[in-house]
């Protein structure tokens, strides 16, 4: 159905309940109540293909790849290297030499710190920021600062939780070696003007790398047309397995780059004197990867191909529209996080609950949220809030699921009496 309507370019609807038979998990209750899971943001559930491509290269086909020449490491050669070309398709990478296989987003961004940015970086340099980054997009600048003496600086964001694009203009300087930015925030829900901004910072000759850990499961994401330098993800966000992401990077920059990692499968060949690296992408896939994980990635791009991104991303529009108009509308509730262009995320605070009481009473109704700083405490202190409750929202969650929510919600008011 869904290649039909891509053919025909329209996004077309899904068929939610059809869909949540491909995810086993979703079926069971919790304390009795049935499941609503509410903590995408965080790591979103499997379907069946996913699950299946993995036990199947256990079962059928598994071995070290790029090293044997015998049957099962050719197929496991084969497949792992076919889920690049698919990530290299769901990206619209130009080549799949420009897509990188390591641990996840965190790892992806370290690569970059440790063999772009790095060797290019002086004291008195400056990466610039947002302030609604993941930790995993500040400490490993501040890892870096702390060693050369360069500068971090850190765009403003305003009290809808939009980036100050005024300031931007102003923070981007002769000294600015790296824009790093994320693409979607995972604790706010706003969705960057990314295209704006790498326009920008290509002017004046500045790369750029996206963090797009929560904007690859909501909407097709098109790393040429979005012309970014770089671009991180997960897989387990992206309803594939943990243990493993994607690194994209144009391949001149990757092919000037230095190896993150020196062993095995990185190389042309080594001696004591002298070793000369393998070409991107295999310099900086050191050692064993995840082989399994990687091929059930590719299954999960297929999965998310087939049901159409456009058509999840028309879908969780109207799911977070219904949910914020039903959360707001609930007295004593505060959304942080109000953008007009937001995708999949609604955190909140509530007068008189803690975000972490409210986190528990809304698992004893079976709904799971998260609650916390959501690894984002720079948002939190901007906010003045300690923590937040957040519901995140994937491509299975309804609108009775969202009713569920805002009536656990109200017990908790009661409870609280608020
Ligand atoms: N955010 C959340 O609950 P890893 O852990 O490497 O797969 O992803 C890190 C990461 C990076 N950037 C953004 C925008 C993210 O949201 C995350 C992970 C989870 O919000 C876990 S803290």
């Amino acid at each position: 159905m869904s290649n039909l309507k891509a053919q025909l370019g329209l996004p077309g609807r899904l068929d939610v309940a059809r869909l949540r038979e491909d995810f086993p998990i979703l079926s069971q209750t919790v304390h009795g109540r049935p499941l609503v899971y509410l903590d995408n943001g965080a790591s979103a559930q499997k379907p069946e293909a996913v699950i299946e491509a993995e036990r199947r290269c256990y079962r059928e086909y598994y071995a070290n790849i790029h090293r044997g020449v015998h049957y099962l490491s050719q197929t496991s050669t084969t497949e792992y290297e076919a889920a690049r070309g698919k990530v290299q398709r769901f990206l619209n990478a130009a080549s799949d030499k420009e897509i990188v296989f390591t641990r996840g987003t965190t790892e992806s961004i370290n690569l970059v710190a440790h063999s772009y940015v790095r060797p290019r970086l002086r004291a008195g340099d400056e990466i610039l920021v947002s302030a609604m980054e993941h930790h995993s997009n500040i400490v490993p600048w501040q890892l870096l600062c702390e060693e050369t003496g360069a500068v971090l600086k850190v765009i403003p964001i305003s009290e809808a939780g939009e980036i100050d694009l005024d300031a931007f203009a102003e923070l981007l300087g002769e000294r600015t070696r790296l824009l790093s930015v994320v693409h979607v925030s995972n604790a706010l829900g706003t969705v960057n003007p990314v295209a704006e901004m790498i326009r920008q910072a290509h002017a004046k000759g500045i790369p750029v790398l996206l963090d797009g850990a929560q904007a690859v499961p909501h909407m097709p994401v098109d790393v040429q047309a979005l012309g970014a330098d770089f671009y991180a993800f997960s897989a387990h966000k992206l309803y594939g397995p943990t243990g493993v992401g994607v690194l994209y990077g144009k391949y001149d920059l990757l092919k000037a780059m230095r190896p993150y990692q020196g062993g095995g499968d990185m190389i042309k060949t080594v001696s004591f004197e002298k070793t000369i690296y393998a070409d991107p992408p295999n310099r900086f896939e050191a050692g064993t990867p995840n082989i399994a994980g990687v091929i059930a990635l590719g299954a999960a791009v297929d999965y998310l191909s087939e049901v159409g991104l456009e058509a999840i991303a028309a879908y969780e529009q109207e799911l977070l529209d219904y949910a914020t108009e039903r959360l707001s509308a609930i007295p004593g509730l505060r959304i942080i996080g109000t953008a007009p262009n937001k995708a999949g995320v609604i955190s909140f605070v509530m007068d008189g609950a803690h975000p972490h009481d409210i986190g528990t009473l809304l698992d004893e109704q079976g709904v799971a949220v998260r609650a916390g700083h959501h690894c984002a405490e720079p948002v939190m202190r901007r906010y003045a809030v300690p923590a937040t409750a957040r519901a995140s929202f994937g491509l299975y969650n309804t609108r009775e699921e969202v009713d569920v929510l805002v009536a656990a919600i109200e017990k908790v008011r009661e409870l609280f009496g608020a």
